[in-house]
């Protein structure tokens, strides 16, 4: 039984004591047939699955502030180049998707919202070498913590390789307008989990074009220049041809805002996403299923194939009718991709309508639709990320659930009413056969320097 069940369940059993039986019986069977199957659900799961198991831990994550990321980074900056102070702070905000899934590079439209996570890049100048020594303090890399690399000049190109992570950073480097880049010492941290589906690399790269911005006095006049520079070190120095979404929420993004994005125009339009009756909690299935490289690509391909074949230029400009008059001249599969993604397309802009209105019910539909829809046409889900979205489905007070990001993993994203978290967190976690994170996320703001 979760900690949320027992509570309930003492709160009756005192007005029972207290001769308020009729009220009590009334109240219980009023608070609906919802709270009843989540409490039995968990029963049987306790007492079957998990054979008197003691309950899982159900904590709601602590992410670390900004600050505490910058003590930390300014303490392994010093220890790493004894000597010198670094001069430099930049900080870029991982995302989650609230709608609008592997639509961005259709030309459609995305509903993210910027995280609390954030990556934060703190550095200086290089005083004694032309070399650039960059430094990660991320555990999830492995030992591989450190890259050295020439700044890059026409004689000399910059090129990707091993250690991974190093890549976004190269690529950030190759891209960045100002040429020649002066040689930098330079230590990372983050709090964006790494493959969560958070966006982790983008926030890396945002915070990496921020670090250089401060350092050449170059600052883009056109943030979306920047996002794109960003999306294009991705594509070269980490083969993965994603959209324009990650690079644009976490270059633009603010406070207490989603933002709708128009892909295809490059406009947003922020949406308020402020109001402390709802929550947005992020669920980490802990899953990362290795697909992703092939899959990702595989998708885009055949997007671009129902498009041609529609004799459209993106998936953007063709509706269901032009769809299923072209359904003869395509595979299955192709057409069940193309039907997720003008289908995806239309709901984000309705749910950014509902989201305006603050028509959460509304929202919470579309959500379901589209994980639905992500799930069956576009296959881009999982087992254990359908486990946590129908866990999160049965519970009182959940308005809408669906996987988010690229897929095969990750994370999920749950809208809810902000009294029945705590209850939800442990059902979900004592339904779930692995073992989640849970975050609590507010909108947040997008790239920025910070003064030292
Ligand atoms: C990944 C990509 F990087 C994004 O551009 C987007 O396509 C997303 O998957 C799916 O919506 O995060």
């Amino acid at each position: 039984m979760t900690a949320g069940s027992v509570f309930t369940f003492r709160a009756y059993k005192f007005r029972i004591n207290d001769f308020s039986l009729v009220a009590a019986v009334y109240e219980f069977v009023a608070s609906g047939f919802c709270k009843v199957r989540q409490l039995l659900s968990t029963l049987v799961g306790n007492l079957t699955k998990q054979k008197f198991r003691v309950p899982k831990m159900n904590a709601i994550a602590d992410c670390p502030t900004e600050n505490e990321l910058i003590s930390k980074a300014k303490s392994g900056f010093q220890e790493l180049f004894p000597g010198e102070n670094p001069s430099i702070i930049a900080s870029a905000p991982g995302r989650v998707n609230l709608i609008g899934e592997h639509t961005d590079y259709n030309d459609g439209f995305v509903l993210p919202m910027a995280l609390p996570m954030t990556t934060v890049v703190i550095g200086n100048k290089a005083a004694v070498t032309d070399k650039c020594t960059v430094y990660t303090l991320s555990d999830a890399v492995g030992s591989n913590r450190q890259i050295i690399f020439t700044t890059p000049s026409i004689e000399s190109e910059l090129k990707p390789g091993e250690p991974k992570w190093g890549n976004y950073v190269k690529g950030v480097v190759a891209n960045f307008p100002f040429k020649p880049l002066p040689a930098f010492n330079a230590v990372i941290i983050s709090s964006v989990p790494l493959g969560g589906g958070l966006s982790s690399s983008a926030s890396l790269e945002v915070a990496m074009y921020t670090f250089l911005e401060s350092l050449t006095c170059v600052r883009a006049t056109d943030l979306k220049q920047k996002a794109l520079a960003c999306q294009k070190a991705e594509h070269d120095y980490a083969g993965m041809p994603c959209g324009i979404m990650d690079q644009f929420i976490s270059t633009m993004a603010e406070q207490g805002k989603a933002l709708l994005i128009d892909c295809e125009s490059m406009q947003g339009i922020y949406v308020p996403l402020s109001d402390p009756n709802v929550v947005v909690l992020i669920t980490n299935s802990n899953i990362r299923h290795e697909l992703t490289g092939s899959e990702y690509p595989t998708r885009k391909r055949q997007c671009m194939e129902a498009a041609a074949i529609m004799k459209k230029k993106s998936l953007r400009s063709a509706s269901m009718e032009d769809l299923n008059t072209n359904k003869d001249a395509m595979s299955d599969v192709v057409f069940k991709r193309a039907r997720h993604v003008i289908g995806e397309i239309e709901r984000t802009q309705q749910a950014a309508k509902a989201l305006q209105q603050s028509n959460y019910v509304e929202f919470g539909k579309l959500m379901v639709q589209s994980h639905n829809s992500l799930q069956n046409d576009y296959e881009v889900s999982c087992a254990e990320l359908d486990e946590l979205v129908a866990a999160a489905l049965e519970c009182e007070g959940v308005l809408g659930s669906r996987m988010t990001g690229g897929g095969f993993g990750g994370c999920t994203v749950t809208l809810l009413y902000a009294k029945y978290v705590q209850d939800v967190v442990n059902y979900i976690t004592n339904k779930y056969s692995g073992n989640a994170t849970f975050y609590i996320a507010t909108a947040s703001s997008g790239a920025h320097e910070i003064k030292i």
